[in-house]
Order: C-alpha cells, then structure tokens, then sequence
C-alpha cells in the first residue's frame, strides 16, 4: 500500500492508515496522514467554521477564548481563537465527514473502544507574534485514567507551515517515563487556560509538522508538542477532534470533566502542575 494516492485512501467514511503510518505514530507520538479531506470537503465544513469563529454561532462563556493569553481583550483582537466543543454549540456538525474519518484513524492508531472525548477549533490571525500555543502534553491537562490511549487528529483548514504557526512536536517524548513539569502559562489556570513545559532545543529534536489544507496529524496523549507564532499574512485554522477510550471518557464525565472551559471542574487540584504524580 506503499504511496497509496490520499484519494485512494478515502474510501466512504474511512480513511486506509497504512503499517508505516502506525509504526510512524508508535515512533514519533504523532504521524502525518495527507488528504483526509479532500478540497469539496473541507470547503462545506469552512462555512460553519469561519461562522464559529466569526461568533455568527453562539458560543458562551469561556469556551469561545484567546489561548494565548490576552487578558482583557476584546474578541476581535484574539490572536489564537478556541472555540471549544464546536459539535456541542453547532448540533449539525455531529456525525461530519471529518468525525467519520476522524473515528476510523483513531480505531486504526490505537484499537477498539474509542469515542470521541472532544472537539475544538483553533484559529491563529494573521501577523500574530504572541499567537504561541505553549509546549506541553496534553495529560498534563487531562484527569489521570487507567487507559490513558488517545488519537488527537488535528485538520488543517489553511497551509500550515512556520510562517502561519505550525505545530510542532517532540518525536519520541512519549516514551519519557514521567509527565515534564507544567506550569499555567498566565498568572492562575482561571485568567488563561493554558499549561506550559521547557523545551530546550539544543537537547530535544524539534519537528515542525508543514501540512497541507484537508492533512491532518495524529498525537497521542503524551507527546511533547506546541505551536510557533503566526508571522504570515495567512490564516492558520484548525479543526480538532481528539477520540479516548469508552471508559476514560466515562471517568472524567463522572469528575465533571468536559473538555468546556465552562465546566466548575475544568481545572482540576494537582492536574498538569507536577510531573512527579504520573
Ligand atoms: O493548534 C495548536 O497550535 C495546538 C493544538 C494542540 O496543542 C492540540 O490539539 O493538542
């Protein structure tokens, strides 16, 4: 199946990984997989999108978010929108191309029994320097599971290179024993959102993952990654669903945990501060 076309790859609701694929995943802690959508597709799913972050759709609270940072900004001034848990806000998204084909890669990557935990949209603005998503991973976030399997597939919906803020990741940091200390990027969890490790580049390998409209990447749960600063005149818009086991999913609803920035529990004591507890 080697060079297999991505056209040939979307076959209805599915999309064929193939065995480099996964031993890239197994790897790295991520793989990069092409046309998962192809240009028809993710021009339909664009409308709803850019309705999304444009507020055009409701989305309350704190789960429509500058991530990063931005104290007291008004939302047109957001340098990386989030919009979290889109399909919740926006009930004609569930069931999607992407999800379908989102679901099919996660089963493929990392076994039976997942579903899908959450979705988020993350969209940087043009000529943002501070549009940095922090480094992390993303257990420092999450409740602590006996099943901690996770496929988080995130879509680019523009080009997405360094000049736009590309991810990048760590290849290989999900095989480190422990967590890597995090500490919230602002001054408390409530005021920002966001967690933040060290990364030194002159120890850790960094690789920028350049994909193109309708690719997506696949991380796990442990994996080391971030995002650097948009410096391009160009959007960089992402669409993300993240599937975990049936159970695990069970676990954080029954702790009150959702994935909304909305939630009482959504900052949980202990989690994402100190790598020693995992
Ligand atoms: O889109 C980004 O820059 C970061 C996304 C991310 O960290 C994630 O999906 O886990």
């Amino acid at each position: 199946m080697r060079g297999m076309d991505p056209s040939q790859r979307r076959q209805g609701d599915r999309y064929v990984v193939q065995p480099t694929d996964i031993e890239a995943f197994r790897r790295d802690g991520y793989v990069h997989l092409r046309g998962v959508l192809s240009e028809d597709e993710v021009k339909e799913l664009e409308v709803d999108y850019d309705r999304l972050v444009n507020r055009e759709i409701e989305v309350p609270g704190k789960d429509y978010c500058d991530m990063a940072g931005g104290y007291g900004r008004k939302p047109e001034e957001f340098s990386i929108i989030n919009v979290m848990l889109p399909r919740k806000y926006h009930a004609a998204w569930q069931g999607n191309i992407l999800e379908r084909r989102a679901a099919s890669i996660a089963e493929q990557l990392q076994g039976a029994g997942l579903i899908l935990d959450y979705d988020q949209l993350l969209a940087k603005r043009p000529g943002k320097e501070d549009a940095v998503f922090a480094w992390h991973q993303d257990m420092a976030y999450w409740p602590d599971t006996p099943d901690t399997r996770t496929a988080t597939i995130w879509c680019a919906f523009d080009d997405s290179d360094v000049g736009n803020g590309c991810m990048r990741f760590v290849p290989g940091s999900q095989k480190e024993p422990k967590l890597r200390p995090h500490q919230p990027v602002g001054r408390t969890r409530e005021e920002s959102h966001a967690l933040g490790t060290v990364v030194d580049e002159s120890v850790d390998t960094v690789h920028c993952a350049e994909i193109a409209r309708g690719d997506v990447t696949v991380h796990d749960e442990r994996v080391v990654h971030g995002s650097g600063p948009n410096t391009s005149n160009r959007w960089r818009r992402a669409y993300i669903i993240a599937f975990r086991s049936v159970d695990t999913v069970a676990t954080e609803r029954e702790l009150g945990f959702t994935h909304s920035h909305n939630d009482e529990k959504d900052v949980l004591d202990g989690v994402g501060i100190d790598g020693e507890t995992r």
